[in-house]
């Protein structure tokens, strides 16, 4: 089941005050104005007739395309709903979504330190340590030079530093698990000695996240969300948090021609699934992040489609990571500026998306993100005076 949107934070204003007059109503129980439309998938035609019976105390329930219902109301609408409901298993699952869909704040633990993620945007500061990444590909293929950038991005406000060692744009060839370790390894290790600053390892491969997390790393950064069922059991073993990133095919093949029936509600199907494939493997749910993945498989306008109602990933109840940083949408919707030329965007779609609720920002640029989410963050500490 996936959630559609919901509005949060109702204020009522008086419309026909005299100017200068206007006022803001405070809600005494705001439980009666906050609203959620929620898509429930594959619901049998009892489980809608039940459906139907129970919000007739309020709400609507309404048959969609494709085998799905629309379910709309209020949240105490909903309390009535899932209270009258004569499906135990449907209550529960209407219960729980909108629990998960309502949290906001999440703490992850590495060995010794915890992050909490949501009440403030957390910075993902990105490494690469490879000769070809389309953005920063070469500039810091030598292990002094990681380091010392990677010092600079927690300097300007990264919690957490990702370091990749190999290039996943679209058509890059796989580099071996030795190699990459040959690439990643000696900076992680440097970097440990000299920061506690989180660190995150971007790769697919469970030998080289098992190598990682021994010289200092924190945390495993999947692009494939668990392909290789041993990096499942390697977390778990660690008690890591891991980030479960979205991707149709494989970084060589993906961008050729990806096909969705509905990107928003087929990305949330695939990570519900890899969430509970991480649960399966032994790893704690309160360690997993998710992310869609934005550009992994995507066109131009799943991309956006994905940013617009980013959102219904709320529904997993995890922290969601957002990576637009830089990216090739963000390139023709800047007037085909190439990857050092937009930051413009990167902060537009950082914004956009931790209004939207995101936890973590994976970019480039961190001390202009971090400034940019600054401005979010007292504008929505001003929604709250
Ligand atoms: N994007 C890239 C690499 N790793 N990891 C996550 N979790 N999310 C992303 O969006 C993501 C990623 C590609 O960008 P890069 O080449 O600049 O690292």
């Amino acid at each position: 089941m996936t959630l559609l949107g919901s509005i949060h934070n109702p204020r009522i204003f008086s419309a026909d005050l005299a100017p200068g007059a206007a006022a803001e109503i405070p809600l005494a129980d705001p439980a009666r104005f906050i609203h959620f439309t929620l898509i429930l998938e594959k619901i049998s035609s009892t489980q809608l007739d039940l459906l139907r019976q129970a919000v007739s105390s309020g709400g609507v329930a309404e048959s969609a395309a494709g085998g799905r219902a629309l379910l709309s109301a209020t949240q105490s609408q909903f309390d009535a709903i899932i209270a009258r409901l004569a499906d135990p298993d449907l209550a529960d699952l209407l219960r729980s979504t909108i629990a998960a869909y309502r949290r906001c704040s999440w703490t992850i633990r590495s060995a010794n330190k915890s992050l909490e993620l949501g009440p403030t945007p957390i910075l993902m500061g990105i490494v690469n340590v490879t000769p070809d990444s389309f953005s920063d590909g070469g500039l810091f293929f030598d292990t002094g030079r990681a380091v010392a950038h990677a010092l600079e991005l927690a300097a300007s406000g990264a919690a957490i530093i990702d370091f990749g060692g190999e290039s996943t744009r679209p058509g890059s060839p796989e580099v071996s698990a030795e190699e990459e370790a040959a690439r990643v390894l000696p900076v992680i290790a440097e970097l440990r000695r000299q920061s506690s600053v989180w660190i995150s390892i971007d790769t697919r491969k469970p030998s080289v996240a098992r190598a990682a997390l021994d010289a200092g790393a924190d945390l495993v950064n999947d692009i494939s969300a668990l392909a290789d069922p041993d990096m499942g059991k390697i977390v778990a073993r660690a008690g890591c948090p891991i980030v479960l990133m979205h991707m149709q095919g494989t970084p060589a093949t993906m961008q050729l021609n990806p096909v969705y029936e509905e990107v928003v509600a087929d990305v949330c199907r695939e990570l519900r699934l890899r969430l509970a494939r991480a649960v399966a493997a032994g790893i704690d749910p309160e360690q997993t992040i998710i992310d869609p993945g934005l550009g992994f498989g995507k066109t131009f306008d799943h991309n956006l489609a994905l940013i617009a109602r980013l959102r219904e990933l709320r529904s997993l109840g995890r922290p969601i990571l957002v990576g637009s940083s830089r990216k090739a949408f963000l390139g023709r919707l800047l007037g085909n500026a190439a990857p050092a030329d937009r930051l413009l965007g990167t902060i537009a779609t950082c914004l956009w998306t931790r209004a939207a609720g995101a936890a973590i920002f994976r970019v480039h640029d961190v001390a202009e993100v971090a400034a940019a989410l600054n401005v979010g963050a007292a504008v929505e500490r001003g929604d709250r005076r």
